[in-house]
């Protein structure tokens, strides 16, 4: 397992990135702490040069494990179960462009609040996984994959925890379509966070990392080392990617998550 930090640019709305600004400084901060990758959230791929975050990225030595796009819905309201079928194209359409960006950085995309926050009534997961299949066909065309991601009660109303997000997948049948756990989310969600890891297994494509509090991992009552223990025994191999406040300040922030999850990765080989 590597780690990585979400980031974004100085606009982002969403407060749980820990690095917002000029991404040549940002991912310059992610190589002193010996993260190895950044992975961005980008609003609107038309808003970023991919040529140019592709040269930073071989320069700094990073990997750019996942392209969030919560943006999209966050800022832009589009969104794969809205009753609007205009809205739902635009979000398509929004979705494939990240998928564009993902295949030129070597990345994958999130699937989290892009689904929106309807309930799920039969109406609305037809919908909603009539896009999710042309999004998958799309970025399985171009080697990407979608990290689909059960956000808690409070900011979602579709996919809440692991067992949901499976079910989805029963529907949507894409083999490139994987399981984003967000340990912040699973800690309300989830009754058992370890059994889950273990019950998600091989699906598990991408993780976010962030404590109890929201906080860098060390700084809540979360216990990272049972997780990274099952995260291990499923083979996940992946990222761990801290989505989390910038708290008390962004650098102390990456700095403590990397103190508290590096020794456990270390005792894990
Ligand atoms: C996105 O990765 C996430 O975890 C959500 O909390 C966004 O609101
Ligand atoms: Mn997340």
């Amino acid at each position: 397992m590597k780690l990585s930090a979400a980031v974004s640019t100085p606009d982002a709305k969403f407060s749980a990135l820990a690095l917002k600004g000029d991404f040549d400084e940002i991912f310059a901060l992610v190589k002193r702490h010996g993260l190895h990758g950044a992975e961005i959230h980008v609003r609107d791929p038309r808003d970023v040069d991919a040529g140019q975050i592709n040269e930073l990225k071989h320069r700094h030595g990073l990997e750019i494990p996942a392209i969030g796009t919560g943006r999209a819905f966050g800022e832009d309201g589009l969104c794969f179960s809205d009753p609007d079928p205009a809205v739902r194209r635009a979000a398509v359409a929004r979705i494939k462009s990240h998928a564009d960006l993902a295949h030129a950085l070597g990345s994958h995309i999130i699937i989290g609040l892009i689904l929106g926050k309807n309930p799920r009534t039969p109406e609305i997961e037809k919908n909603a996984a009539d896009c999710m299949r042309e999004c998958a066909d799309y970025a399985a065309d171009r080697g990407v994959d979608l990290f689909v991601e059960p956000i808690n009660r409070y900011e979602t109303g579709f996919i809440i925890t692991a067992h949901d997000c499976l079910s989805f997948f029963e529907t949507v049948d894409r083999p490139n379509c994987k399981v984003l756990l967000d340990t912040f989310h699973m800690n309300i969600e989830e009754a058992d966070i370890c059994a889950t890891i273990r019950m998600a297994g091989a699906r598990i494509g991408h993780v976010h990392v962030a404590d109890s509090n929201r906080w860098h991992p060390g700084a809540g009552h979360i216990d990272f080392e049972q997780i990274l223990a099952a995260l291990h025994e499923v083979n996940y191999a992946g990222f761990l990617s801290a989505e989390m406040f910038p708290n008390p300040d962004p650098e102390t922030a990456i700095a403590g998550m990397a103190a508290h999850l590096r020794p456990m990765l270390e005792r894990l080989r």
